[in-house]
């Protein structure tokens, strides 16, 4: 590393410190300072990452204070509510979460999940303050272990009644890409009536322009989803009957059989048996590479439940993810690097790779949230992935545009693929954290 680029790096971690600092409540860290005041599950998670580089006491309590939130069956909810504030839409009330004998007497939750990056936030956290401490190190590892298998559990039995190995989401977003286009097709099958389309108001459009968020016509069926399972009163079974929405989905599962794994060396680290963990995580990614792999394309796509069928949308990110999990071999990740490299996610010539969905897909915008923009957390999987098969020049470039959209734009939620500007919220905490991993990583 040159003098110039020890420098810069030094100024970039400084930078994502103070966002940082000012998301933490002392208890977690807002997503963003306005638009996202309450926890969030994966956003935590990939908080914790970024704390384990220079805080390993925030990182460990970003994950306790998650997990008080988690119901007596396993469920970890999305969001877990701030009772002091209510500038966020939609709130506890809309949830109605107190409906099921599960959620958590003292706190109000929503009643949804997101993808289960927990596990692997969790090692990280644990291999650090062993670094430190090794009897805090346990500690931790004594209070979140059962707590990370509770909620692995809970998505291998409730959300795989069939233990087809995949686990099921019921909203799109469980799937922590709320508007891609991948939804589209589903959220086009329900058809709402005047006088079922839910009234509401919308906060997220007072925060941040409009043209960067969802729809109404998204958020109507977002908002009905929610009234479809608390009109269930939560009962995984009632809900899946005749759930509209009911996905197996490619970056959910692919980050479950991620999780698994490192669930399995932290119950080795505790004494307890691992085998469980190996075992689902190898049922999960021989199911991916069955159920999931299509090889006309030679990509995974999501399996749509409620109808039947795969979800021929071909122009996703999440369709690369599985490298993540070390899920192809090295024929079918060889396919999906040159499918990469030759579609429109920007790997060659100008503009910022990756955007969340193909520059040339239909439904493809530059600045509209997951139908488009770059995402860092996206980079950064990929990145992994793409490292663990080898591909250090792909890998590089993933590494080098999460730097270089920061440097230039700051540390926005997403960002536009061809000029790089940010867009939705600013002080994003996510964007801060993993650019700190990816700087540590260096030795920056
Ligand atoms: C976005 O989702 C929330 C709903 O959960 C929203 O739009 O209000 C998504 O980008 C999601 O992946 C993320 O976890 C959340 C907070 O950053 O915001």
């Amino acid at each position: 590393m040159t003098e110039a680029s020890r420098s810069q790096a030094g100024r970039l971690i400084q930078q994502a410190k103070i966002v940082l600092d000012f998301n933490w409540t002392g208890e977690y860290t807002k997503p963003s300072p306005r638009l996202y005041p309450h926890q969030w599950s994966w956003d935590s998670a990939f908080v914790a990452l970024g704390y384990a580089t220079y805080d390993t006491g925030r990182a460990r309590r970003e994950l306790v204070s998650l997990f008080a939130g988690q119901w007596s069956d396993g469920l970890l909810p999305h969001i877990v509510f701030n009772p002091e504030l209510n500038n966020y839409f939609p709130g506890s009330h809309v949830w109605r979460t107190d409906l099921s004998p599960n959620s958590p007497r003292d706190l109000r939750t929503s009643g949804v999940v997101q993808p289960p990056v927990h596990a692997i936030a969790a090692r990280r956290v644990y291999e650090r303050l062993a670094e430190e401490d090794a009897q805090e190190a346990r500690k931790f590892l004594e209070s979140i272990y059962p707590a990370l298998a509770a909620w692995h559990g809970y998505l291998h039995s409730d959300r795989d009644p069939d233990h087809t190995g995949l686990a099921y989401i019921r909203h799109p977003w469980e799937s922590g890409m709320d508007n891609s286009p991948l939804w589209d097709g589903i959220l086009q099958r329900i058809k709402l009536r005047p006088e079922r389309v839910p009234s509401y108001q919308r906060l997220d459009v007072g925060f941040v322009d409009e043209g960067d968020r969802p729809v109404d016509a998204e958020y109507d069926r977002f908002i009905h989803l929610v009234g479809h399972a608390a009109d269930r009163e939560y009962d995984e079974a009632e809900i899946r009957r005749d759930a509209p929405f009911l996905v197996q989905d490619v970056l959910f599962n692919t980050l479950l059989c991620a999780a698994d794994r490192d669930l399995a060396t932290l119950a080795r680290s505790l004494g307890e048996d691992p085998a469980p963990h190996e075992a689902r995580a190898d049922h999960a990614a021989g199911a991916m590479n069955e159920r999931l792999w299509d090889e006309g394309s030679g990509l995974y796509l999501g399996y749509d439940l409620a109808e039947g069928g795969p979800i021929k949308v071909y122009d996703a990110i999440s369709s690369f993810l599985p490298l993540y999990a070390s899920i192809p071999d090295a024929r079918r990740a060889e396919k999906l690097v040159s499918n990469l490299e030759s579609s429109g996610f920007f790997m060659r010539g100008g503009g910022y790779p990756v955007p969340s969905y193909d520059r040339h897909g239909f439904g493809y915008s530059p600045v509209k949230y997951w139908r488009g923009p770059v995402w860092i957390n996206m980079n950064w999987l990929l990145m992994h992935g793409l490292r663990r098969y080898g591909y250090e020049e792909q890998a590089r470039k993933l590494r080098d545009t999460i730097v270089r959209l920061v440097e230039a734009s700051g540390f926005h939620e997403y960002f536009h693929p061809v000029t790089g500007r940010g867009h939705g919220s600013d002080f994003f905490s996510w964007t801060a954290s993993l650019l700190l991993d990816v700087l540590h990583d260096d030795g920056g």
